[in-house]
């Protein structure tokens, strides 16, 4: 699916701003006729979460019903239009102007609807239905009944009751966009590249809307360079090749950047393009090490979380070009999309300030007990699909990571991820595949996936305030980690909570100067040991979680930032150990 543009023959607005909005007060569904439109809604911020938006919002999950107006732009009349949809948590159901477009269900992933048959030149009402309500069948789950083998038994709980360690927020949380395109037009673009001598190969799979024959035309350009290719298109697609002598690579300190620009034209007339920028890159693992554009390359950087007080999960531009900032201030080259895929926004700045991304699916807390397992399974194969469909353009995203922490004592675990892995390999032979894992050398998933990603918090959760134990205990882990399974490691998440402004010596958890002796101990040991390829600290910021013993005020404190992105005393140290220059 391609991001929506705007040029010469497509045009995209953005219908972010103040919708109106009310919760289902006994989830009366579409029967209380509010399909096709409501007046008591009160006004909500679009895009945000709605959770810190009111009083009443914050724990309640929903559904909630969201509506706005819009009239098309000048000129749309005869174009064909499509309404897309960055970001809804959890489920959605959208109306227009009382017809039914269709539902999507997961976060963090694009879905849109051919609106064409629907739109008005004006008046056009539009409702979106967002049940944010955590289930043991929707993944990410919620309100699981604990106990062996799939969970700890005497765990605290929490409220809300997630299965994973992050605030539900819901609602409309990235924008929605109203999009005019061509009729048979361009649908997606699929890009992989490689090198040869100092060749770059840039490879073009066009797909489009429509079989009437076209010729494609193709461009590939940075100052100083521009290469063309044209190709026919008899039928729905076709692929090319264009060649780039010296090609300028892409790589974190010179993430070079070239617009690939395809047009589409019949008789000599174009009526679609579409530019995407192209990083050339490739990536592989070679043995125990990961191959960026052939050489070893480090992974430094941290788990995240799209959160920030007020917009909750909700997309705020300035908080992502701050969050680069203190990631190229601290002297990160890298990230995972920590539990859930990241906004287009920041994946586009990946790419253009070079960092480099494990690309995670929503899959976070899943266990594999039989009930609910069919549906687990479909929706993690749709994740998988949607994940890769959106971000394989992107020369930043150097893995996909299938799940964080599952549960999987069970043996359904290990099927489940190969066929997982397999879909992900057929969709993208080009990129390593891993699920992120705390149970260690016990994770038979490890067998297959390309690069080991271990979770670790030995000197926090166990072994707490001991951290000469910890460490002992990590390293003798790590050898046996690679000598059961002989791949790249990355130790995927390690971190203690801390509060800002304690402070303890000698150190104590919780303390500033522990944080910053459990990281810098850690990573002695990462940086001794060679098939270690990266090591990514929990976590870049505080964030909010749901309440329960573990979260003094309903905060995970292991950011080395503050939740308003200050830092604490670890960040200067780790920016002592990271920064090169
Ligand atoms: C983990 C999880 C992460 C939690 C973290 C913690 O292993 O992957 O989501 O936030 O531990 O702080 O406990």
């Amino acid at each position: 699916m391609l991001y929506p543009q705007s040029n010469q023959f497509r045009q995209t607005i953005d219908l972010s701003g103040f919708w109106d909005f009310l919760f289902d007060p006994e989830d009366q569904g579409e029967d209380a006729g509010w399909t096709s439109g409501f007046t008591s809604g009160r006004p909500i911020a679009v895009p945000a979460s709605w959770n810190d938006q009111f009083e009443d919002g914050r724990d309640n999950l929903g559904p909630g019903w969201y509506q706005t107006r819009f009239d098309l732009p000048w000129g749309w009349s005869e174009q064909r239009i499509l309404l897309r949809f960055n970001s809804v948590n959890y489920l959605a159901e959208a109306w227009l102007n009382g017809a039914p477009l269709g539902q999507h269900e997961g976060g963090h992933l694009p879905f849109e609807f051919d609106v064409t048959p629907h739109v008005r030149l004006e008046g056009n009402h539009l409702v979106v239905r967002v049940d944010g309500n955590l289930a043991p069948d929707r993944v990410p789950p919620g309100r699981v009944p604990w106990g062996p083998p799939d969970g700890f038994p005497g765990d605290p709980g929490n409220y809300p009751d997630a299965h994973f360690d992050f605030f539900p927020f819901c609602g409309i949380q990235r924008p929605v966009l109203l999009c005019a395109a061509p009729r048979e037009g361009l649908a997606d673009l699929t890009v992989t590249t490689d090198i040869e001598g100092d060749k770059g190969h840039v490879r073009v799979r066009i797909d489009r809307d429509g079989d009437e024959p076209a010729t494609a035309h193709l461009t590939l350009r940075r100052p100083g360079a521009e290469i063309s290719a044209q190709v026919q298109l008899p039928g729905e697609t076709a692929e090319a090749t264009l060649t780039v002598p010296h090609a300028a690579l892409w790589a974190p300190g010179s993430p070079n950047l070239y617009d690939l620009t395809v047009e589409l034209a019949r008789d000599g007339a174009p009526f679609d393009r579409y530019t995407l920028p192209v990083g050339i890159r490739t990536i592989a693992i070679e043995g125990d090490q990961l191959l960026l554009n052939g050489e070893p390359v480090k992974l430094k950087g941290f788990g995240r979380h799209e959160d920030f007080p007020v917009t909750g999960r909700g997309l705020v531009p300035a908080v992502i070009i701050k969050d680069y900032a203190l990631m190229h201030w601290i002297g990160a080259n890298s990230f995972r999309t920590t539990h859930y895929p990241y906004s287009d926004p920041m994946m586009d700045l990946a790419d253009r300030l070079g960092f480099l991304i494990i690309d995670e699916t929503p899959a976070v807390g899943l266990y594999f007990r039989e009930d609910g397992l069919e549906r687990r399974r479909a929706l993690c194969r749709q994740y998988v699909q949607e994940l890769i469909g959106r971000d394989k353009n992107h020369p930043s995203v150097i893995a996909w990571s299938l799940a964080n922490e599952p549960h999987s004592m069970r043996n359904e675990a290990k099927l489940f991820f190969r066929e997982l892995y397999d879909l992900a390999k057929a969709l993208d032979p080009s990129r390593p595949v891993t699920v992120v894992s705390a149970l260690g050398v016990a994770e038979e998933a490890f067998e297959f996936c390309d690069i080991v990603c271990l979770n670790r918090y030995w000197g926090w959760y166990t072994y707490p305030g001991q951290i000469d134990e910890a460490c002992e205990t990590l390293a003798g882990e790590l050898k046996a980690l690679h000598e059961k399974f002989p791949k790249p490691l990355i130790l995927s998440e390690f971190g203690v909570d801390t509060i800002p402004g304690c402070h303890a010596q000698p150190p104590e958890m919780f303390s500033e100067e522990y944080q910053v002796e459990f990281l810098t101990r850690y990573i002695e040991v990462l940086d001794s040991l060679p098939y270690v390829v990266g090591q990514h600290v929990w976590n870049l910021c505080d964030f909010k979680t749901s309440q329960g013993v573990r979260r003094m005020g309903g905060i995970n404190y292991k950011g080395v930032f503050t939740r308003d992105r200050r830092p604490k005393m670890a960040a200067h140290h780790l920016r002592e150990l990271w920064r090169t220059d």
